[in-house]
Parts: structure tokens; sequence; C-alpha cells
């Protein structure tokens, strides 16, 4: 069929296509600035607050989205050149999909080519949140010293260079130094990434960095800013060339960066908003007193699920979550890791049927056609278990609980980070960490303890005997027997 260009001037072509924004565009004032534009921020924060500028008097909550590293050049010039607009395209789990072009990006910056205009916009009077999707590596978290990494040199050039900043750290500083300056209201600071309290986070890491670039300025932002915490969550694949060309060919929508997702989201958010907030409960998101124990449940069992069955299903050379959920033995291993070592962690969620939580997450994981990489998956698995799986640990570990399912995903981890898939076929490890796994990886086919010196990653955890020995069986088991039949035995253990 004919195809338009996706952007403002062509978006009335698309209605019979696409659900697009029935409200003015041009009518929309700026309220959030949001770092971090990828496919997460897009299927989630955008699309809520899409639907929320559909109703009456919400004209002040539009998108300002911030592409802070130079990787992120694509997305920004794409975004620019669609006036801010893409296609959401949520894979229903019968195949069906519902196409949305979502309108709340009205302003789009790019941080390496105008650092200026960002801390401008940060520090702008009508801006009342600062959302960030900045991955769990963002934070400069070291899971070793339980601190700031002052040590990372992009750090160190913030520090020297506070004009032209490239972290998040120095142009949170640069924008709150303005608004002090300039006497402005606070603002919230929210974070939207998968990170244990990521609110607190976010405001330890921030007051590290500020004690040093600028520390008249922490008494201020005391006062100031809050730091509410927030659970995010819907899956988001990569969007592939075959969801591009789909999109063009069966609804006329030339996007070149559309969103694909799940049909499922959820946002809960503690009501902690220095400044004002969009009425996001207006169109579902859930806002509570403490959001961390909903945190804790989905980092704990659906983003370590994933890590689960990215890590096993690699090895046996499946390309997709789906496939490797499918895979009976694997999805019963991953079941067993839900009950018996994450459930007990979790004590009394009130209100949360964690059975139904649980079954629903091998459903979702089960969506044939969201077709989640496991590239993706496994990709910064560094940043992400000290996350999502060494919590669970070390707090069986404290109660004396089993960790042997745990044990068995790590020394897997190990394995993978040979660099090889069981078939012999090589898998290519995206993780900032790269060359430090894969030298440990080299070191533990000797003493497979090594692999566990990397604090950064694991803290301290080789010095649980408890621990080492699990791990140390289960890894010589997968060497010896494989994947497919370790997990067999302990599936009947
Ligand atoms: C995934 C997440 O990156 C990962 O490892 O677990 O991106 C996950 O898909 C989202 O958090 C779902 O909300």
């Amino acid at each position: 069929m004919a195809s338009y260009k996706l952007n403002s001037e062509n978006l009335s072509k698309f209605s019979g296509s696409a659900a697009i924004p029935a409200y003015d565009r041009s009518d929309v004032k700026v309220g959030i600035v949001h770092v971090g534009i990828g496919g997460f921020h897009r299927a989630h924060e955008a699309y809520y607050t899409d639907q929320l500028l559909h109703k009456e008097g919400n004209k002040d909550w539009g998108i300002c989205g911030v592409a802070l590293l130079d990787f992120d050049q694509k997305i920004y010039q794409t975004l620019k050149d669609q006036d801010g607009l893409y296609t959401l395209i949520v894979k229903e789990l019968d195949g069906t999909l519902t196409k949305t072009i979502v309108g709340s990006i009205v302003e789009y910056l790019f941080a390496p080519e105008n650092p200026a205009a960002v801390i401008d916009k940060m520090a702008h009077q009508d801006i009342k949140i600062i959302t960030l999707t900045i991955t769990e590596g963002g934070y400069n978290y070291n899971e070793a010293t339980k601190k700031f990494d002052f040590a990372n040199p992009l750090i160190q050039h913030d520090l020297e260079n506070p004009t032209t900043p490239k972290t998040i750290f120095g142009y949170l500083t640069q924008a709150l130094k303005a608004r002090k300056e300039q006497h402005l209201k606070g603002v919230a600071i929210q974070s939207c990434d998968n990170v244990q309290g990521n609110g607190h986070m976010i405001q330890n890491m921030l007051l590290s960095y500020v004690e040093k670039a600028a520390p008249s300025l922490v008494e201020w932002i005391h006062a100031n800013v809050t730091f509410p915490n927030s659970m995010v969550d819907r899956i988001t694949p990569a969007t592939s060339l075959v969801d591009i060309s789909a999109l063009k060919e069966n609804s006329g929508i030339d996007d070149a960066w559309p969103v694909v997702c799940e049909p499922f989201k959820q946002w809960v958010i503690e009501d902690d908003f220095a400044a004002g907030r969009p009425a996001w409960e207006n169109v579902g998101a859930q806002f509570v007193a403490d959001v961390v124990p909903y945190e804790k449940m989905k980092l704990s069992l659906l983003n370590a699920g994933h890590s689960v069955l990215g890590i096993l299903g690699a090895l046996k050379g499946y390309a997709t979550i789906d496939e490797a959920v499918h895979d009976p033995a694997i999805s019963q291993f991953l079941k067993l890791y839900m009950d018996i070592e994450v459930t007990p962690v979790l004590g009394n969620l009130e209100g949360v049927d964690l059975k139904s939580y649980k079954h629903s997450l091998i459903q979702r994981f089960g969506n044939i056609y969201i077709k989640d990489q496991i590239d993706r998956i496994c990709s910064e698995t560094s940043a992400k278990l000290p996350i999502f799986i060494l919590p669970t640990i070390n707090a069986q570990l404290k109660e004396s609980g089993s960790v042997k399912l745990a044990a068995f995903v790590i020394a897997a981890w190990a394995i993978y980070s040979l660099g090889f898939d069981e078939n012999g076929n090589p898998l290519v490890i995206k993780d900032a960490l790269a060359e430090v796994l894969h030298q440990k990886a080299i070191e533990a086919k000797n003493e497979p303890k090594e692999f566990l010196s990397i604090e950064s990653v694991f803290g301290d955890l080789k010095k649980s005997e408890v621990f080492v020995n699990a791990y140390r069986e289960s890894y010589d088991d997968i060497l010896k027997h494989g994947v497919e039949k370790c997990v067999a035995d302990l599936n009947n253990e």
C-alpha cells in the first residue's frame, strides 16, 4: 500500500491505520525532561503521558526527550525528522497488533551536540520533573565499595569540565545550580530504571558527586529536590527491520524507528513530587506510599527471570526468550528458582498475589510474537546481576536458605563468558566489562572461583563457602554434562 513519512504534516493520513494524537501538539507545554529516549521510555512513560494528553487540562506535561550519549544520535535524528512522533506497536498474545502514534515527545535534544541547551532546559522554570532511563550501569555505583565510582574517566571529565558534561551527574549538577541561582522552586528527579530503590540510588549518587563538584549545592538539593522511587514494567524488545518494513507495507506508516512491546504495562510510583506532577493515575499508574516492595518483586522475579532464561537459553543456542521458556526443562528450572529461592526473600507483599504474578510472568515471557532477543537480555549482565540476582543470594545466605539454583545460573554465566554456546557457536558479549569477564572466565577453567573475584559485580560473595561450593559443583557439572542434563537433574531433586 502507499506509504507516507511519519511527521506532523502527514499525521491525519494515518488515522485509519493507527490511533493518532487527538490533541493539538502545538499547544502542549513541556513540563518533563526525560533523559534516555530508547524503547523502554517510549513504550512506557511517553505512552502513559500521551494517553493523559488526550484528557482535558493536561497540556502542561509534554516531554522534552534528551539523547545523552553519542551512541543515541540515531534515535535523536529519527525523532527530529519525525517531529517527535513514533509508532508504538503492541503485540498481543494472540498476535494482533495494536498501533498508536505517540505524540507526547514534543521537543528533543542531543546532549553531545549542545550541552548548554540541555542544561538550560533542565533549569527552565516550566520543568517540574526530570525523569531518567539511563540503564542500570548509568548510576555509576560500585558494588564492591558500595559507593559512587569517582575513578570513571567520564566522571573525571565532568569534574574538570563542568559546563560541557558527559554524564547525567554533570548535567544535573549544572542544571540544579542554575535553578538555585534563579531562585526557582524545586524539581523532582525520577528514575525509571530497573534499580532497587531507584529514587534513593539517584539521590545518593548525585549527592556524592555534588559534594565534590559543588558542595554549596548540597543543602539546596536537600530542601528543594525530591527523588520518588518508581517501578516501571513493560517488556520492550529491540525493534527489528521486519517490524519497520511490515509497518510500512501493511499500514502505510513510514516510521524509521517504531517501538514494539508487550500488552502488559505497570507503573508504580511514590507520590513525592516537589513541584507537582501529571495525574498519571488517570491512565493506569499506581501511586503508593512505598514502592520498594513492588520494585523488589519485579526485579527479583521478572528481571532475574529474564537473566535466567537468557543465560541458560544462550548456552543452549536459543535466540529469543520465548524459545527458552518453551523449553520445558528451562521453564521448570525458572519456576523452581522463583518458588524456592526468590519467594521466601520477598516476605509478605500486601495486596499482591505472588502466585498469579509468577504465573503471568511465564505467560509474558512466552509471548511468541514479542521475540525478545536473548542478546538484549544478556547485554550488560555485569550491571544487571548485582541488582536482579545478588540481593536474593545475599538474603538467602543470611537466612541459611537455598542458593543452589542461583549458583547454577552464576556458574552458567561464567561459562557463557567464555564466548561460545554448547554447540560451539560464538556468543557476542555486549558488556562494559566484556574483557574482564572473558579473562576471568578463562581463569575459571582452572579455578572456577576466579570468576567470583570480580568484586564490582559480586561484592564479597566469594567469601561464602556455602555459595562457592554450590557454584563450583554446578560449574563442573555444566562443563561435563551440559545445561540440559544438569537442569533436568536439578528439577528432579
Ligand atoms: C530486561 C528488562 O534488560 C533486561 O534484562 O529484563 O529490559 C525488562 O524487559 C523490562 O524491565 C520489563 O519491564
